[in-house]
C-alpha cells in the first residue's frame, strides 16, 4: 500500500535523527573505548640489574660518530684472561666473572675498581688516556692483570 507523504517524511526524519545520534555517540566515544587498549598497563621493564655493577650496551655503529669500542676480560679459574690486554685510547674494558667465586677488580693505582663481582657479573671501565694500568683482584691478590692503552 502507498504511504502518505507525511508518513514518509516522519520515517525519513526518524532515520536522520538516529543517524545523528549515532554520529554524536561515535564522536564522543574515543577509539580506545571501542577497542580497549593496554596502554595503561604496558611497562617497559628494565633488564634485571646485575647487582650494582656496570654493564655497557654494545657500541653503536651508526650516525658517523666515532665508534666506541669495547674489549673483554674474562675472569675464570682465578685468573684474568687475557692477563695482558692492549687496547686503543677510548676503549671500554669489560670484566666478566665466570668463576663460581666472587672477585673484585682493583686498579693498583686506585684509578678504577669494581664492587664485589658475583658469578656472571661484569664491571666496565673506559680508558681515556694512554698508559699501562696494572690491576689485581682485591680478594685474591695473586690474581693480576694489565691493561695497556695506546
Ligand atoms: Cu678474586
Amino acid at each position: 500500500m502507498l504511504m502518505k507523504p507525511y508518513v514518509t517524511a516522519i520515517i525519513v526524519a526518524i532515520i536522520i535523527i538516529v543517524l545523528v545520534i549515532i554520529g554524536i555517540y561515535a564522536a564522543r566515544a574515543p577509539m580506545s573505548a571501542l577497542y580497549p587498549s593496554s596502554g595503561g598497563t604496558q611497562q617497559n621493564n628494565p633488564p634485571p640489574s646485575s647487582g650494582g655493577t656496570q654493564n655497557n650496551p654494545p657500541p653503536s655503529s651508526g650516525g658517523g660518530t666515532p665508534q666506541q669500542s669495547t674489549a673483554s676480560v674474562t675472569i675464570s679459574n682465578f685468573a684474568f684472561s687475557p692477563a695482558t690486554l692492549t687496547v686503543s685510547v677510548g676503549t671500554t674494558v669489560i670484566w666478566t666473572n665466570n668463576d663460581p667465586a666472587a672477585h673484585q677488580i682493583q686498579s693498583n693505582s686506585g684509578l678504577f675498581g669494581s664492587n664485589l663481582l658475583g658469578t656472571g657479573n661484569a664491571y666496565s671501565h673506559a680508558f681515556t688516556q694512554a698508559g699501562t694500568y696494572p690491576y689485581h683482584c682485591a680478594i685474591h691478590t695473586y690474581m693480576t692483570g694489565t691493561i695497556i692503552v695506546q
